[in-house]
């Protein structure tokens, strides 16, 4: 074990800033937005003898005037262009940068032109090496954490009093899990973890669950009931807790009728689930497929008081511009209570990212855009300006005034909340950008209307 170097007495402690680099300036949709758990549990293994900071860009900028001993930039694939230029900027004042998350441990060498160091992987095992390291000025470039083979995971509780004074839907986010049983080609999860799908100690997650003093809770797990066995127990421990929760997981949980009315008697709200696609190949994956159409599976959620969010992807090799009517159509046979919409996105590090770029599909490696509502790349049977404007058509349908109380009447329970999620999902739909497009092409007298209002 590594231990801590104290500061030298009298003097002030070291000084860590952790940024969540923003994108794009949000207006009102920026009070529901979630903090950063990546940077809180990075805090969580800084030993005491650091003072840390957290700043999330999204809510507020960045203390440029004052100086810091060491900045941690956390990234997934469209923050990158943001984050490299915050580090740029650091390390022009010499102050040592390291970044950590997905995009730089998936692209270690390119993050390492902006940076002094990346942790590849997870942070805990290594981070009090590297703050030791940078203490003594020898910063490594890389620092990798293994890949975990254990299928426990031990990590301690994040630092959510960092978030002090910010104001989010709740703060209240929660990890049971690391990792997903599954490994669909487009997620970069599996690439990441590796294959070993871990789970906290029930007891801990519950001590963790009972230390909150607000009711909404929201699970980061990739896919928190993954494995319904070792999730049972903390639904078990749940229920009575008084929590409302909401989380992300794969259909097939709701094979099992039983296991329904245990997530929904443990405060469930709400859980968002990766449909990825009406029709077509992708349409069966293993997480999704048990025997049950996904119509039954949805409505079985549905009817237990659950809203659940189905995320489609548009932009499949066998998605012609029949999609986007096709989704619709399902949409309609479903009846999720919420639905979103993402443009398929290549990202680095997962199996389509290779075949694209084996078969020279890649438009661009502009990463600000990789954020699920740009192509960035050629798409098999429609042109790219076809794909996206798909996706904005489909999204105008899904969000028109009839289709949300259409969704809001057939669920009969969870009606708030059908509709309050509903609301939050068109407050944040269509830009004026998006609008412009569509408008454009209404006006060539071309555009598709659309079936499901
Ligand atoms: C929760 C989550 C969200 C939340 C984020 C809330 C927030 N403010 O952070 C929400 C729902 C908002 C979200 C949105 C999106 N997400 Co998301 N999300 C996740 C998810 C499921 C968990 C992330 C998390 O918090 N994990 C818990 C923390 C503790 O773990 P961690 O992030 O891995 O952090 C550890 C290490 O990576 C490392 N580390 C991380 N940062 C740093 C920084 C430093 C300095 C150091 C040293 C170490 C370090 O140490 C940490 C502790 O071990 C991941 C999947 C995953 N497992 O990563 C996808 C994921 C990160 N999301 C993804 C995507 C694509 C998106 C969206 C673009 C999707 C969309 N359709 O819009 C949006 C972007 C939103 C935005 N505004 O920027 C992709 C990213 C792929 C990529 N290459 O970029 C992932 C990997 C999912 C996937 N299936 O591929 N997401």
């Amino acid at each position: 074990m590594v231990t801590d170097i104290p500061p030298p007495s009298g003097t002030l402690r070291p000084r860590l800033l952790l940024v969540y680099p923003a994108t794009v300036k949000l207006g009102w949709v920026r009070r529901f937005q979630l903090p950063s758990l990546s940077l809180q549990q990075v805090a969580a293994v800084v030993p005491a003898s650091w003072e840390v900071t957290l700043v999330d860009e999204v809510h507020e900028d960045i203390p440029w005037d004052r100086s810091y001993d060491l900045v941690g930039i956390t990234a997934m694939s469209h923050q990158a262009t943001r984050a490299y230029e915050i580090a740029d900027r650091f390390r022009a004042w010499g102050i040592p940068v390291v970044m950590g998350g997905i995009h730089p441990s998936v692209l270690p060498e390119e993050a390492l032109t902006h940076a002094d160091s990346v942790v590849v992987g997870e942070a805990e095992p290594v981070m009090e090496r590297l703050l030791n390291d940078c203490r003594g000025g020898q910063l490594q470039p890389i620092y990798r954490s293994s890949p975990p083979s254990d299928d426990l995971l031990t990590v301690p509780w994040p630092r959510r009093e960092l978030l002090a004074g910010k104001r989010y839907l709740t703060t209240q986010t929660i990890q049971a899990s690391r990792g997903c049983p599954y490994d669909c080609p487009f997620c970069t999860v599996t690439p990441y973890f590796g294959r070993s799908f871990r789970y906290r100690d029930p007891d801990d997650i519950l001590a963790e669950l009972r230390s909150f003093s607000g009711r909404l809770t929201i699970f980061l797990d990739d896919n928190i009931l993954g494995d319904p066995e070792r999730a049972r127990p903390i639904l078990k421990g749940m229920v009575g807790m008084g929590l409302k929760w909401g989380g992300q997981a794969n259909l097939r949980f709701a094979e099992d009728p039983e296991l329904v009315r245990l997530v929904a008697a443990s405060g469930c709200i709400g859980i968002f689930v990766g449909i990825e696609t009406a029709t077509g190949s992708y349409a069966n994956l293993p997480k999704n497929s048990g025997g049950s159409s996904p119509a039954q599976l949805i409505r079985r959620v549905r009817d237990a008081g659950i809203v659940l969010e189905a995320s489609l992807i548009f932009g499949f090799d066998d998605h012609d511009e029949s999609i986007f009517d096709r989704t619709l159509r399902f949409l309609d046979e479903c009846s999720p209570g919420v639905a979103t919409f993402n443009v398929l996105t290549p990202y680095p590090g997962t199996a389509l990212f290779t075949q694209f770029q084996e078969e020279g599909r890649i438009l661009h490696q502009d990463w600000s855009r990789y954020d699920h509502s740009q192509v960035v790349f050629q798409p098999k049977l429609m042109t790219p300006d076809r794909l996206h404007r798909g996706w904005l058509e489909v999204r105008r349908e899904v969000y028109r005034w009839p289709a949300i109380f259409s969704r809001v009447l057939s669920s009969p329970r969870g009606r708030f909340t059908t509709l309050a999620y509903n609301l939050l999902r068109r407050g944040g739909n269509l830009s004026a950008a998006d609008l412009a497009i569509l408008a454009a092409h209404d006006l060539s007298g071309t555009g598709s209307g659309g079936s499901s209002s």
